[in-house]
């Protein structure tokens, strides 16, 4: 089976250093919660960093860390002091927490900062490197790590590597803000499965895949590298029991709900629990309660706002400032409606202990949970979980992604102070009946999609998607092996090689007519053409006098254009696949492309003799994949029965002629060389693909890119094909077969 690392910035323990030396905290998060017993059942490890590491080795320090090590089976992972500050505080707390929370506004991007989140992530490698046996699960969490999963699959490609993200994942256009996009989301699709709080998350990933990466993704997968990663939506859990089980038999926690019965007897509560953060919406949360203290007098003297705010993040700016905003608020509200006998606000400013927190969620009527902008919303539950009466109502924001599975709470806009001032008298106001139900299904909710069963959702996903992986039939293309594909071309007598050009020879530009090919190239494809026991076509999607003036002087080469439908052999004469049919086909085709060119900002229509293209990449990606589906539904309904089809390529749809294929025409070339031992096709779409079957399984079929193909082999990228073609040309040079 194989055991579980789990894998997070702090370890479920703290090493803090004290007076009397450093002193061990358990953490009672809740994932330390839930992963524990899941580690243990799975003979597991857990890998994250212990807490302030000093700049000396400490042998104290070491000898309590080599203890954990064994017993709990905890590892550290220490990070120099001013790695760690750049690394958690900088980059992860000041550029990525801001930026994955919407806010734009508050990210401050620095590159030191930028180069210690590698410095990291690569420590944390390291370490795992150290630990890590073939059949391990490794399982990550969040934002801190997002480039570990790809540095560990570079060392270990075979290895099982999960990740979850437990904040949001942005829009893609505020996503595309960050400096060093393209670099973390390389680092997650080292992954084997990935998975997000909410489907919104997960839809706002594949939108940035595509739009930063080009990479277009289904609901479930996206292929990269060769491989398929799940990609899930998978909310997670609290461990119910951790807190109800408290108002069945902990004194102290009952202790405590009597005196806040006993307190507040007469009055109603409303609670909410936050770290002080700019994204729980505290501000905004004690404006709409002095609207609803102005708005219904009579509630005056009859409600308390109990607040409590952990601080955290203290130094930093943002933080500083919201701090004094929140005491300005309280203070104010206080001061302005407060009585001798009334306190309006209660501001509770530390963490409370688990009996304390219990006691307030059992007394409270009202959870008032209005993140900004939140991953899941932990608080949201744990209120549910000790609402055992069923009395209390939970007031949820609807950008918390709890909201996505607690439709029965009531939703507000924690922007609008206004309606979620009305939103918390309308929950003061309702009806036992009408509590009791909503409160009973989102109980029941919390404690069936528990922290457990969320865990064993995730490692079972996990190992599904790896099985698929390691077990299944050998991936396809696989990675063209250089050195066997240099040996075989060595000792051919005879070679074919059949090379496409846009997206193989050259990337991909905005405008088709911007990829000229350089002076570079074309002496490549010279010297290629040079020897005669080489017989080299080039097979492309453009047009005979585009492939002719970039190519016809190159000596012994053949060409082909428009996808096959017109050639040019080795003597240098072009001539037509098949005799050309009539054309007065564009006439009809033209008008539709042209009416999906008019909505689609970017697009181009591009005439050849034998087809019609609608050119997409420089349009809106997202906008471009949508109208390219309808574009292709209506042509395939307008040409049926027709001798044209409608063919989906990179971001073009063609209109061409059926018998035209590079298959047919790389064929009728052969026919007139000499059979060889070694033929090569390289090419990166959909129209090199019946080529590849065509040559069958002895040739070297290369397909460029990550997506799949029916080709033998893969090379990444157009840089990859043309340093393999220049070892080709220097083995011709230098150890010309005789
Ligand atoms: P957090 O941003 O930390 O978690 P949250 O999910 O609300 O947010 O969890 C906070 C935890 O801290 C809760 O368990 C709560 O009980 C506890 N807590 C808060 N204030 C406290 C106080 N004053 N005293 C004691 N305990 C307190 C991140 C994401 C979330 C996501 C979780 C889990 O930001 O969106 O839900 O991870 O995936």
């Amino acid at each position: 089976m194989g055991r579980l690392i789990v894998v997070s910035n702090r370890l479920p323990m703290t090493l803090r250093r004290t007076r009397d030396g450093w002193r061990a905290e358990r953490s009672t998060g809740g994932l330390a919660t839930a992963m524990m017993p899941v580690m243990r059942r799975n003979n597991g490890l857990w890998v994250g960093w212990p807490g302030e590491t000093p700049p000396a080795v400490d042998a104290r320090r070491q000898e309590l860390l080599d203890r954990w090590a064994r017993r709990e089976r905890l590892i550290a992972v220490d990070l120099a002091p001013e790695v760690a500050r750049g690394f958690y505080e900088g980059f992860a707390n000041q550029t990525l927490w801001p930026l994955f929370h919407f806010f734009p506004s508050h990210v401050t991007f620095d590159p030191v900062s930028w180069d210690s989140y590698v410095a990291a992530n690569t420590r944390f490698m390291q370490v795992l490197l150290t630990r890590i046996e073939k059949d391990d699960l490794i399982w990550i969490h969040d934002y801190h790590l997002m480039l570990l999963p790809q540095l560990l699959r570079e060392s270990l490609p075979d290895i099982r590597i999960g990740f979850f993200l437990h904040i949001p994942f942005p829009a893609s256009e505020v996503f595309r803000v960050l400096p060093r996009r393209e670099e973390l989301l390389r680092g997650l699709l080292g992954t084997d499965c990935l998975a997000f709080q909410t489907h919104s998350h997960l839809q706002n990933l594949r939108s940035s895949l595509l739009r930063v990466l080009g990479l277009s993704s289904r609901m479930d997968c996206v292929q990269y590298g060769g491989r398929t990663i799940r990609l899930e939506a998978l909310p997670i859990g609290i461990a119910p029991e951790e807190f109800s089980g408290l108002l069945d038999s902990d004194p102290e926690t009952d202790r405590r709900l009597k005196e806040l019965r006993q307190r507040f007897a007469g009055r109603r509560l409303l609670l909410a629990v936050d770290r002080v953060d700019f994204t729980k919406g505290i501000p905004e949360r004690l404006r709409a309660y002095r609207r609803l203290l102005e708005r219904s007098p009579d509630l005056r003297g009859k409600v308390v706002l109990v607040q409590v705010a952990v601080p955290s993040r203290s130094g930093v700016p943002v933080y500083e400032n919201l701090r004094h905003e929140v005491n300005e608020l309280i203070g104010a509200l206080n001061g302005d409606f407060g009585t001798p006998d009334w306190t309006p606000v209660v501001y509770i400013r530390r963490a409370i202990s688990r009996a304390e927190l219990v006691a307030l969620y059992a007394a409270s009527d009202v959870g008032w949970v209005a993140p900004l902008r939140d991953g899941m919303n932990l608080v949201s539950k744990e209120y549910v979980a000790c609402q055992r009466d069923g009395n209390g109502v939970l007031v949820l924001s609807e950008f918390a992604g709890a909201a996505a599975e607690m439709g029965e709470a009531l939703l507000v806009n924690p922007y609008d102070e206004e309606r979620t001032a009305a939103t918390i008298e309308k929950a003061l106001d309702q009806p036992i009946e009408e509590r009791r139900e909503r409160m009973g299904a989102l109980r029941r909710r919390v404690l069936r999609n528990n922290a457990f069963t969320w865990a064993d959702r995730f490692l079972t996903l996990l190992r599904e998607a790896a099985a698929g992986r390691v077990t299944g039939p050998v991936e396809r293309p696989q990675t063209l092996p250089i050195e066997r594909a240099i040996e075989s071309f060595h000792q051919a007598r005879e070679r074919w090689i059949f090379l496409d050009y846009d997206g193989t020879l050259v990337p991909f530009a905005g405008h088709p007519r911007t990829a000229w090919p350089t002076d570079a190239l074309i002496r490549q494809i010279e010297e290629l053409s040079r020897s005669e026991r080489q017989h080299v076509a080039l097979l492309s999607g453009r047009s005979r006098e585009e492939l002719s003036s970039w190519f016809g002087g190159v000596k012994g080469l053949c060409l082909v254009a428009e996808h096959g439908a017109a050639l040019r052999t080795a003597d240098g004469d072009w001539e037509s696949l098949r005799p050309s049919g009539p054309i007065d086909w564009k006439e009809r085709v033209r008008p539709v492309l042209e009416h999906f060119g008019d909505r689609t900002p970017g697009s181009v229509i591009e005439e050849k003799e034998f087809s019609l293209v609608w050119h997409y990449r420089m349009s809106d990606p997202e906008f471009g994949e949508w109208l390219a589906n309808e574009l292709g539904s209506t042509l395939e309904e307008m040409l049926a029965e027709t001798e044209l089809h409608a063919v989906r390529g990179k971001k073009y749809v063609e209109v061409k002629l059926a018998w035209a294929n590079k298959a047919e025409a790389a064929l009728r070339l052969a026919e007139k060389w000499p059979p060889a031992e070694f033929r090569l096709a390289m090419g990166d779409d959909g129209s090199d693909e019946e080529l590849f079957d065509h040559l069958g399984e002895d040739a070297w079929t290369v397909r460029i890119g990550v997506e799949p193909s029916r080709a033998r082999y893969r090379l990444l990228s157009p840089e990859d094909a043309l340093s393999f073609i220049q070892r080709l040309i220097h083995m011709q040079a230098v150890l010309p077969v005789t």
